[in-house]
């Protein structure tokens, strides 16, 4: 093996690297191990059980894995930033792989006036008028389910719907948007190690990047969809026309690889938990209080990471400067110190004040339409389908920070 730097072999996670100060629980598990990426929840509880704060000596990070913790943190922005980026490159001294997100790798004051330009477009009006159009689709999807009898939640479903409801509502193109799985895959992959599978992914991305680049336009976006709205903030001079188009960008970044895994996760624990599919079938009206304990119990994010920009004290650890701490909100959502029966899926269960969205300035911008989609599919799921059944094993897909499935073959059938 040729000798590497100290900052490849971080990104490798194979550098040994002990707490820089301070006493603190070591760990050397890789949150980036395929064994860690099939099953995380009894690694995640070892991690809480050694300690709110852990170092990750694989990565040279501290891990927050408490719910309690993991709020505090992310409510901190000042002490934690994420204009060393959002991921464990740091940005202060390793290049990122693509220009920085004006939302998510910002800190204030920057941050705020992209958030405020983003949320202008994002409103809840904006986003409700959606509603119709989606159910219309979503109940078209779900009929053909049904007609198919035997078919692919993933493909079927959990891709088809985001891709054609979230990409009109943005008003990008139809053809080509089979490059937003590849760019998104990238995106996410990229939050965390330079390792094989960034790599590979990266390599693999072909015309991705450029199809998403060209997408992000002005003159490409449809005159009434949300991605042209960003615009009118080059109007009111709040934003440059490359501004809108970044955040053009974070729409196509962050919304579909995220609302796609859910709803695949959805239809994958719903399938193996019949009970639970019993009580939604008979009350639709559920879907809503559904979706919030699937972000619950099997959050599609898992991890994403701040960087401090002082000396600081969490939990009786004294962390320097300059220090990665990866935020692992799968992990507060699995919490026993916050949550009755954390393991149990439990759709009756009050489930909302899940971390899946992340909190604080930073919290999903887009979480009320990833809402709506997600409630009006499994409102539609709830009042047309009777039996929902797995026919195979559920493949999982591998990235760096969200976890899902590519495909879960199902039995569905039509309400009498
Ligand atoms: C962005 C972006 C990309 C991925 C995720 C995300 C969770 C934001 O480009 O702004 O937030």
């Amino acid at each position: 093996m040729s000798p590497l730097d100290l900052q490849e072999q971080i990104e490798n996670g194979i550098a040994n690297l002990p707490p820089p100060v301070g006493n603190v629980p070591v760990s050397s598990i890789d949150l980036y191990d395929a064994a860690v990426l099939t099953d995380p929840w009894d690694y995640y509880e070892a991690l809480r059980d050694a300690g709110p704060v852990v170092w990750l000596e694989r990565y040279g990070v501290y891990a927050v894995t408490h719910y309690e913790q993991v709020t505090d943190i992310l409510h901190d922005n000042e002490t934690f930033g994420s204009s060393a980026g959002a991921g464990l490159t740091n940005f202060r001294t390793t290049k990122p792989w693509r220009v920085p997100s004006l939302l998510l790798e910002t800190d204030r004051p920057e941050h705020d006036r992209t958030r405020q330009q983003m949320m202008r477009v994002m409103n809840p009006g904006a986003i409700r008028a959606f509603r119709p159009t989606f159910e219309a689709l979503a109940a078209d999807m779900v009929q053909a389910m049904i007609d198919k009898g035997e078919c692919d939640g993933i493909a079927d479903l959990a891709e088809r719907f985001p891709l054609k409801a979230f990409g009109d509502a943005v008003g990008i193109p139809t053809d080509g948007r089979e490059h937003l799985l590849p760019y998104g895959d990238m995106v996410f992959n990229g939050f965390g190690p330079a390792n094989k599978r960034f790599k590979d992914c990266l390599a693999g991305l072909g015309d991705a990047p450029k199809w998403i680049a060209q997408a992000c336009k002005r003159n490409t976006l449809t005159p009434d969809g949300l991605g042209r709205r960003l615009f009118a903030g080059v109007e009111t001079g709040d934003l440059t026309e490359d501004e809108a188009e970044l955040l053009v960008r974070s729409l196509l970044s962050a919304g579909l690889d995220t609302t796609i895994f859910t709803l695949g996760i959805a239809l994958v624990n719903l399938a193996r938990h019949q009970d639970q599919w019993e009580i939604l079938k008979s009350d639709p009206s559920l879907a809503r209080q559904a979706l919030e304990e699937v972000l619950r119990y099997d959050a599609t994010f898992h991890t994403f990471y701040r960087t401090t920009n002082r000396p600081v004290e969490v939990c009786g650890v004294e962390m320097d400067t300059n220090q990665k701490v990866v935020v692992i909100i799968a992990s507060a959502n699995r919490d026993p110190r916050h949550w009755d029966r954390p393991d149990t899926f439990d759709i009756t269960r009050s489930a909302s004040r899940h971390m899946a969205f992340g909190t604080g300035i930073h919290g999903c911008a887009g979480q009320m339409m990833a809402r709506l989609e997600g409630e009006i599919v499994l409102g539609a799921l709830a009042r047309m389908v009777d039996r929902l059944e797995l026919t195979g094993e559920p493949v999982l897909h591998f990235n760096n920070t969200v976890r899902g499935y590519v495909s879960a073959p199902l039995r569905v059938t039509a309400k009498a």
